[in-house]
């Protein structure tokens, strides 16, 4: 079933952790536009109570982060989305390539191979939390990553590029809340990290986040941000939207057609062949420009996270322990994302231009409603059966002096009711004109320390359960309205206060029985053959 349950509505999540029993916030919401054709079904963590304040409406499994729909509808696995895309039996498997996957984080789930994970810097406001930390608290970070590398021998789930190496640079927090200004200091990150671990570079970036801003190509930051990390052989692999036709056009930054390669969702119709696929109902279209490839995005069979937002969300897209159906341009980003890793492993000394070029020269043709806005569906043994085509780089390039509040579109977080806006970061005043000089000198980080202002730890000395660790930090400034973070963010007042319902989520769902204890550390890690 498509069109389904958009979440709309305050966010709002509390965990109890059996240790220490103490009660974190986060208080952030994000406000965003509604989509059209779809209804609310807001899951019990979501409910509304009567004492808060007037409602922030939130879509966060369609923007920013472009995941539609948790669905109930049959499920398509990702072995099988291999076999469609033509990848199942290229004899590839990723190893070599770096995946940089900036969502929402990772959960050590049964099938997230830890020797594939690394869990590189968290930048969310989940950050503060060092419980939180790395960690995926919505359940859509993990998702895509079980389709990029996921192995589970129990469910038979195996990524499209099992081998490569993925780092997860967790911006999304709980809810999926983030602002543009985290997502382009992690895209800035990527580029100078790029190269940290020399056995399996950073080649690709996922990025299935998007806003509705409407763009100036010549100066937006975000641009910038995204072509900056393809002016350093790094391909942006962007999750193209789900607003169908509402929006008239892609999400920002998948509109920044010329210098990544953007991602839309097709409908399989349940059988491997592709000749009956056509693009999903949900699919953002730009009427002026097509989507470079189209992918399988519609309930595919991915880790769950149980106790997530998602997952409690969207009981009915469980499918058994271990996997979620999702649906989504997010989804579809995810898959395209594995199948760049295995042409870079085809071919390691390519630069992304000549990725890129690879897959829009080799796709097979879409037909049904609205296939004039894909260039076709991208397929691996095309291209593999393909030597000859024509290479195109980018031409003209943002200058990054664009408005950051542009960038935003109608995505803002919130904090203590004080909205981040303006030309502002999560700390406050942002010297962008500074910024574009270090973007290009590649200095914009320093150790733990972005443009002037600690966000993380200083390098990779950090401990979690994945391969490699970057380590985190403590927020000694104050956030954009100048309040503290730990006073009104992190501890027990904010959290217990009028904007949570603590008994919602915490109790029940997240710290008893599932995260910290049966689940997930214990029983997954000790009892399943890890890869
Ligand atoms: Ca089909």
């Amino acid at each position: 079933m498509h069109g389904l349950t958009v979440g709309s509505g305050r966010i709002r999540m509390s965990r109890t952790l059996a240790r220490g029993r103490i009660r974190r916030a986060i208080g952030f919401l994000a406000a965003a536009t509604t989509l059209a054709a779809t209804s609310a079904s807001i899951g019990p963590a979501l409910r509304a109570t009567a004492s808060e304040p007037p409602a922030r409406p939130l879509t966060g499994w369609s923007s920013p982060w472009s995941a539609s729909n948790w669905t109930s509808s049959t499920g398509t696995p990702v072995t099988d989305v291999a076999k469609i895309i033509g990848s199942a039996t290229s004899g590839l498997d990723g190893s070599g390539v770096g995946i940089a996957l900036i969502d929402t984080g990772v959960a050590p789930v049964p099938g997230l191979p830890a020797s594939q994970i690394v869990n590189g810097p968290d930048l969310s406001f989940d950050s503060q939390a060092p419980h939180l930390r790395y960690l995926d608290e919505y359940g859509h970070g993990t998702h895509l990553a079980g389709i990029i590398v996921g192995n589970d021998p129990t469910t038979g789930l195996k990524g499209i590029a099992p081998k490569a190496k993925l780092t997860s640079i967790k911006v999304g927090a709980a809810g999926g809340v983030v602002d543009v200004m985290q997502v382009i200091a992690a895209l800035n990150w990527v580029v100078q990290h790029r190269n940290d671990d020399p056995a399996n570079p950073i080649k690709i970036i996922c990025l299935a986040y998007g806003t509705d801003a409407i763009t100036d190509w010549h100066y937006d930051p975000l641009f910038f941000a995204v072509e900056n990390a393809l002016k350093n052989g790094i391909l942006p692999v962007v999750a193209a939207g789900n607003s169908g036709s509402t929006l008239g056009r892609l999400n920002s930054p998948a509109s920044d057609y010329s210098a990544l390669l953007s991602v839309g969702s097709t409908d399989t119709k349940g059988t491997l062949s592709t000749a009956d696929d056509t693009l999903s109902t949900f699919q953002s279209i730009d009427p002026a420009s097509k989507i470079d490839v189209a992918v399988p995005g519609e309930g595919i069979l991915s880790l769950r996270v149980p106790g997530s937002g998602v997952d409690v969300a969207f009981p009915g897209a469980r499918v058994g322990e271990n996997l979620l159906r999702g649906s989504g341009s997010s989804q579809a980003a995810a898959v395209a994302a594995g199948a760049a890793a295995l042409l870079f492993q085809k071919r390691p000394s390519s630069d992304p231009d000549y990725i890129r070029s690879w897959f829009r020269a080799t796709v097979k043709p879409l037909t049904g409603t609205n296939a004039a806005r894909v260039k076709g569906q991208l397929s691996v043994s095309s291209a593999l059966a393909t030597s000859s085509f024509t290479t195109t780089a980018l031409a003209s390039w943002s200058d990054g002096s664009g408005s950051v509040e542009t960038a935003r579109g109608s995505t803002h977080v919130v904090h203590n009711n004080a909205t981040l806006s303006g030309t502002k970061d999560i700390f406050g005043t942002f010297n962008q004109s500074a910024w574009v000089s270090a973007v290009n000198a590649k200095t914009s980080w320093n150790g733990g320390v972005w443009m002037g202002k600690r966000l993380t730890g200083d390098g990779w000395t950090g401990s979690s359960w994945a391969s490699k660790t970057w380590a985190g930090a403590t927020w000694s400034n104050l956030d954009w309205a100048g309040q503290t973070w730990a006073d009104d963010a992190w501890n027990g007042r904010y959290w217990a206060g009028r904007y949570w319902a603590a008994g919602d989520w915490s109790g029940r769902y997240w710290a008893s029985s599932t995260w910290q204890t049966n689940n997930y550390s214990a029983k997954s890690w000790s009892t399943h053959g890890w890869d």
